[in-house]
């Protein structure tokens, strides 16, 4: 048995000996404190979750509900009216946990409740990558869906530790052993149940703690309406045999991650519940673990283990590696947690408050404390704090605030390209003037909208993540702007990239009396890996175009590759290097190597075998078994691919690729050939070479979505 490196796991539970990196008048120690996500697919309770979270931890008074459009985290008109998330929204409480070496002693607990919808993925990508932790949930009928595989592989690249809730086992067909299996399969996790549910459906009336070996029974709906009195009791002996199986598995995985733990169990010792706790706890936090918790947030069961589990399982701030950053040099930083240390933060969101303006959420490792859409003013924020600013101006995503005196850039989240476009046309002169504000503002708050006016037709044209992305935007432009706007039919975003390397060669010479214009710049142009966008790399030596000269030959590169050269689409994945160019003591600006770029960049992807590439999106089609033919033939002629088919609960689940460009009203179709009984989950996937046949057609009625500025 191999024992991974070992973790550090700080249990600290005494005020005078927390670390010294805490300031002394902070009101929660960091290590007293969790930052975590509650992320997964659309619909499976991370609002409610996150409602019965307040509610428990004495946060709000009143259980909220997402149906009724009263829950703290969906404030927004739109994410009530749709009982859908929107935009993330961060938001605290305090939790005293009921055992473990914290009970007793509050934790400071921050939550950031992400949308589970595809189109609003940015705000799960900028989330996860500045919390500590995150709770992954599932639905117990549902299992793994396509965009919990989605999120879980956005916290697999940020790094973030996990555990697992799955949620709505009251629901029938509701299967807490299979939602296991499927973490492992689909998701490769290794996935170990923490805790057991006592029966399912209707029936699902208490729950097992594995590490704590008791259980716990919930009190029928009349006497214990809001949950609040789970009983403890004694494993009930019909499952007695379970806990024990499921126990052992649990410890067994667990020695991988502490020889103590190794140790006593290879020789046959009894494992203590503190001992084990800890395994769990270091098991987490080496992110090769995830422990697996049934409950039923509508129906107020097992939230309050949850909320233990957080505590006793996922890492405070300094639980886990510093934020990383690079100096100007590209050498790399790392941003400690210390209050008394030098101040980095990260820009991870920006909003825009009807009353105070800009806000930016920071993550600071040092403003105002944000309950959702409320703000508390704060003075001062410590090291590990999610936190808001006023009033700061040119700063988007990503972007770091620190100390002067603190060289850091840390690294900021990436986001997916927009896959839809559409033109958007003010209604009038007066909405044209605040159109163009309103976008500008929307387009700082969020990273997956582009906005680019047709050099041809001189239309103003968004792009997004979806229909439902554009769709939002553009009734926020209403009512938080008053713009009215006419907006025509949503378009692919089509990109560019090349298939082969190739040279090309720019020169902007005038000489016609007068000061002239000189820039030459050649560049070797080659395909870049899969999501680089544009990489440009200055190779000159010896001068031969002067440092000066170097930044607007970038431009005058990244310009270029703004409108492709096969249909005036955005090119991504190329990597340009300057090479070669040559310069005029008098006659050279920077005007004429920016144009000296485009001309160079351009060259050379003509003769780099450009191509044309189309969103695909992955599609997973759920439906009785006796529509499955209809369904396959139908993805058969909208150019798609099957990649796989599997039974659960009775249903026919079909997954596949598909070319975005042929799913516009899909999910309306498939109602129509299934009788209305078939579903479908779509979630972008890649972008793929637009066959041959095709090509002529969409040249001729390119539209040319905006590129990223
Ligand atoms: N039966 C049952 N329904 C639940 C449970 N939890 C949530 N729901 C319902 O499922 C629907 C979706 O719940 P939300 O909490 O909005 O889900 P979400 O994950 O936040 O959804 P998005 O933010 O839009 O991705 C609502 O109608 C909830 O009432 C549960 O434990 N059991
Ligand atoms: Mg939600």
């Amino acid at each position: 048995m191999s024992v991974a490196a070992p973790i550090n796991i700080t249990v600290v539970t005494d005020k005078a000996k927390i670390s010294p990196v805490n300031a002394k008048e902070r009101p929660f120690p960091l290590e007293w404190t969790r930052n975590i996500g509650i992320a997964a697919h659309i619909d499976a309770g991370k609002t409610t979750t996150t409602e019965r979270i307040l509610f428990y931890s004495g946060a709000v008074h009143k259980m909220g509900e997402v149906h009724e459009g009263t829950t703290v985290t969906d404030w927004m008109e739109q994410e009530r009216e749709r009982g859908i998330t929107i935009t993330a929204a961060a938001i605290s409480c305090a939790w005293n946990a009921s055992w473990g070496p914290w009970k007793g002693i509050k934790q400071r607990i921050n939550i950031i409740d992400t949308p589970g919808h595809v189109d609003f993925t940015a705000e799960v990508e900028r989330s996860l990558r500045v919390l500590d932790g995150a709770v992954a949930v599932f639905c117990a009928v549902a299992g793994v869906q396509p965009q919990s595989e989605t999120v879980w592989r956005q916290a697999n690249k940020y790094r973030v530790p996990r555990i697992a809730f799955i949620n709505k086992m009251d629901r029938t067909g509701a299967n807490f052993y299979r939602a296991i299996d499927e973490m492992r399969e689909k998701l490769k996790a290794n996935a170990h149940a923490l805790f057991l549910p006592i029966g399912a459906e209707e029936n699902f009336t208490g729950l097992i703690d594995l590490v704590q070996n008791v259980a716990y029974a919930f009190e029928d709906d009349t006497k214990d309406p809001l949950g609040l009195n789970p009983q403890t009791m004694p494993i009930p002996a019909d499952m007695a045999a379970k806990a024990k199986e499921y126990r052992e598995k649990l410890i067994e995985a667990v020695c991988d991650f502490d020889d103590v733990i190794a140790e006593k169990y290879l020789g046959g010792q009894e494992v203590t519940v503190e001992e084990l706790m800890l395994g769990v706890r270091k098991a987490t936090i080496s992110l090769q673990f995830t422990g697996v918790i049934p409950g039923s947030a509508f129906k107020k069961k097992g939230v309050q283990r949850l909320l233990d589990c957080v505590v006793n399982y996922l890492p405070s701030p300094i639980d886990v590696p510093p934020m990383r950053g690079q100096d100007s040099d590209g050498k790399e930083v790392a941003a400690t947690v210390d209050d008394k240390g030098k101040m980095a933060g990260l820009a991870f969101k920006l909003w825009n408050d009807p009353f105070v303006g800009k806000l930016v959420f920071f993550r600071v490792s040092r403003l105002v404390l944000m309950r959702a859409i409320e703000r508390e003013e704060i003075d001062l924020a410590y090291s590990g704090d999610i936190c808001a600013v006023v009033g700061v101006k040119d700063v988007i995503t990503g972007d770091t605030l620190c100390d002067e005196d603190f060289d850091i850039r840390l690294e900021p989240p990436s986001f997916p390209e927009p896959v839809i476009s559409m033109s958007i046309e003010p209604n009038s002169k007066g909405d044209q003037e605040k159109m163009g504000t309103a976008l500008q503002r929307l387009v700082a708050e969020d990273p997956t909208l582009r906005v680019k006016t047709d050099p041809d037709t001189g239309q103003t044209i968004l792009a997004g993540m979806g229909e439902l992305h554009l769709d939002i935007i553009r009734d926020r432009m209403k009512r938080e702007f008053k713009v009215e706007a006419t907006a025509g039919k949503p378009q692919i975003a089509y990109r560019e990239t090349v298939a082969k390397a190739a040279d090309g060669e720019g020169k902007f010479i005038r000489q016609s009396g007068g000061k002239g214009q000189y820039g030459h710049v050649v560049v070797k142009l080659e395909p870049n890996e899969k999501g680089k966008g544009i990489e440009v790399i200055n190779e000159i030596v010896g001068g031969v175009i002067p440092k000066e000269f170097i930044k607007p030959s970038t431009d005058g590169i990244l310009e270029g590759a703004n409108n492709g050269v096969v249909a005036g689409y955005p090119v991504v994945d190329v990597k340009v290097r300057i090479v070669d160019g040559s310069f005029h003591e008098v006659d050279s600006s920077e005007l004429a190597f920016k144009m000296a770029g485009i001309f160079a960049f351009k060259e050379a992807m003509k003769k780099a075998h450009p191509i044309l590439l189309e969103p695909i999106m992955g599609v997973e089609v759920t439906t009785p078994e006796e529509y499955q033919g209809d369904l396959m033939g139908d993805i058969n002629r909208r150019r798609g691919q099957i990649q796989g088919m599997e039974n659960k609960a009775g249903a026919c689940i079909i997954a596949a690729h598909v070319p975005l460009e042929t799913l516009f009203g899909y999910v309306t179709d498939i109602r129509s050939l299934s009788k209305g009984r078939a579903s479908a989950s779509i979630t972008p996937s890649h972008f793929e070479q637009v066959p041959n046949s095709l090509l002529t057609k969409i040249v001729e009625t390119s539209t040319k979505a905006p590129a990223r500025t």
